[in-house]
C-alpha cells in the first residue's frame, strides 16, 4: 500500500509493547524545526506511552539533518544508552542537495548501527514539498516520530532478548 493511502503511525498505535528501565537518546534536526521538534514531540509521547520514563530520555539538539550521525555518535560515545532515535526533515528543493545529505544521513545511520551493535532508528522525513511532511509530523498519514519510536521500542527488546542468558542454553 502506497503512503498515499495508509496512516503511517498505524502500525505505533496498535502497538502493545512495553519497555522498563530503558534510557535512550533522541538526535533532532533544527533545520525545520516547525516540523522536525512535532517528530520530536510523537516520539517522546510514544516511548513515555510504552513505559520509558521521561527523565531516561536525552534529546539533543543539531543544526541540520546532515550533523544527524554525529549526534548520534556522540550519544553512543557515552555508552548510557540502549538506543538512538535520529529525527530531521529534508524538503526536496531545485538541486539535488537534498539527496546527497539523505544519502548520507541514511549511510552513516545505518553504519552507526551496525557498528556498535545498537538500534540507531532514521526518523528523517524526506518529501516533495511542506505539504507532505506536515502530512508526516502529525497530520493526515500520522507522525513519523512515533514510528520511529515504536521501531526503537521493538529493537530494543529484540536486543534484551539476544543478550539476556536463558536457562538450560549452554552457550
Ligand atoms: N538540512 C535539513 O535538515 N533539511 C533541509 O531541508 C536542508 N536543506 O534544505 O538544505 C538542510 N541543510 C543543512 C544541512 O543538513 C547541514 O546542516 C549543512 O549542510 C551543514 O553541514
Amino acid at each position: 500500500m502506497s503512503s498515499k493511502d495508509q496512516n503511517l503511525s498505524a502500525k505505533s498505535l496498535a502497538s502493545n509493547v512495553k519497555l522498563e528501565n530503558a534510557k535512550v537518546g533522541i538526535v533532532v534536526s533544527d533545520w525545520n524545526q516547525e516540523i522536525t521538534h512535532k517528530l520530536l514531540d510523537g516520539a517522546i509521547q510514544t516511548l513515555v506511552k510504552a513505559g520509558v520514563d521521561q527523565e531516561k530520555i536525552k534529546t539533543i539538539h543539531v543544526p541540520g539533518a546532515f550533523e544527524l550521525p554525529t549526534g548520534a555518535k556522540m550519544l553512543l560515545q557515552s555508552d548510557k544508552y540502549e538506543g538512538i532515535i535520529c529525527l530531521g526533515c529534508v524538503i526536496k528543493g531545485e538541486t539535488k542537495h537534498d539527496e546527497y545529505i539523505n544519502n548520507a544521513v541514511a549511510n552513516g545511520i545505518m553504519q552507526l548501527s551496525l557498528i556498535s551493535g545498537k538500534p540507531v532508528i532514521f526518523g528523517v522525513l524526506t518529501p516533495n514539498d511542506m505539504q507532505q511532511a506536515i502530512d508526516r509530523a502529525g497530520g493526515k498519514h500520522g507522525n513519523k516520530g512515533d514510528e520511529a519510536a515504536t521501531t526503537l521500542i521493538e529493537m530494543i527488546e529484540l536486543n534484551r532478548s539476544l543478550l539476556t542468558p536463558k536457562k538450560g542454553i549452554g552457550y
